[in-house]
C-alpha cells in the first residue's frame, strides 16, 4: 500500500463583506475567523525534494542500524531480494538493512529464528505501509512489491533499543 496522503492547507478566505453600503442599516461585517489551525510540522510529502535513496539513507543513519556502514547495498536489478531477520552476532539485526532495489521487486523478509521473536513495522515517513507477524520462527517470512518508487522505513519494534532498523529505496530501473 503506498500511502499517498499529502497534507492540504485549507485556506479560510476571509470574505469579508464589506462592499454593502447600501443596505443602510448592516454595522455588522465580516466576523469570521480563520479555522486552520494545522501547526504540524511533518515534512514528509513534499513532492520529492528528497529522493527515496536519500530518504533511505538518512533513516537507517539517523537510527544508527545494524550492520548499516554508510551506504546502501545496491541490489537493483533482481525480481527478489531476501533481507534476514534476526541477523547478525546477536540476531537483532536486518541484513542487508539499507539497500536499493528496482521498482516491481519482490522484497522477502525471512527469519533466521536468531535474537527472539521479531516484526517488521513501517515507520512514519515511509511510502509502504505494513506490519508482520511477531515471530521468532526460524523461516517465517513476509513480503512486499515495490510496485512504484519510494522508500520503506522500517524497525522491528521490540528491538528499536538495539537498532534494528532497516530501510529499503524503490527506484526506476
Ligand atoms: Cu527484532
Amino acid at each position: 500500500m503506498r500511502n499517498l496522503d499529502r497534507r492540504q492547507f485549507v485556506r479560510a478566505t476571509a470574505a469579508v463583506a464589506a462592499t454593502g453600503a447600501l443596505a443602510g442599516c448592516s454595522g455588522n461585517g465580516g466576523g469570521n475567523g480563520n479555522g486552520n489551525g494545522n501547526g504540524n510540522g511533518n515534512g514528509n510529502g513534499n513532492g520529492g525534494s528528497e529522493g527515496p535513496e536519500a530518504r533511505a539513507e538518512a533513516f537507517v543513519s539517523d537510527n544508527e542500524a545494524n550492520l548499516y556502514e554508510g551506504s546502501l547495498e545496491d541490489m537493483t536489478g533482481q525480481d527478489e531480494v531476501v533481507i534476514a531477520t534476526g541477523a547478525g552476532d546477536n540476531g537483532f539485526s536486518f541484513d542487508p538493512s539499507g539497500v536499493v532495489v528496482s521498482t516491481g521487486t519482490n522484497i522477502v523478509w525471512e527469519w533466521t529464528g536468531n535474537g527472539g521473536a521479531h516484526n517488521v513495522v513501517s515507520e512514519d515517513g515511509s511510502d509502504y505501509e505494513f506490519e508482520s507477524e511477531l515471530t521468532d520462527e526460524e523461516g517465517y517470512t513476509e513480503d512486499v512489491t515495490v510496485d512504484e518508487t519510494g522508500a520503506i522505513l522500517y524497525v522491528c519494534v521490540p528491538h528499536r533499543a538495539q537498532g534494528m532498523y532497516g530501510a529499503v529505496a524503490a527506484v526506476d530501473g
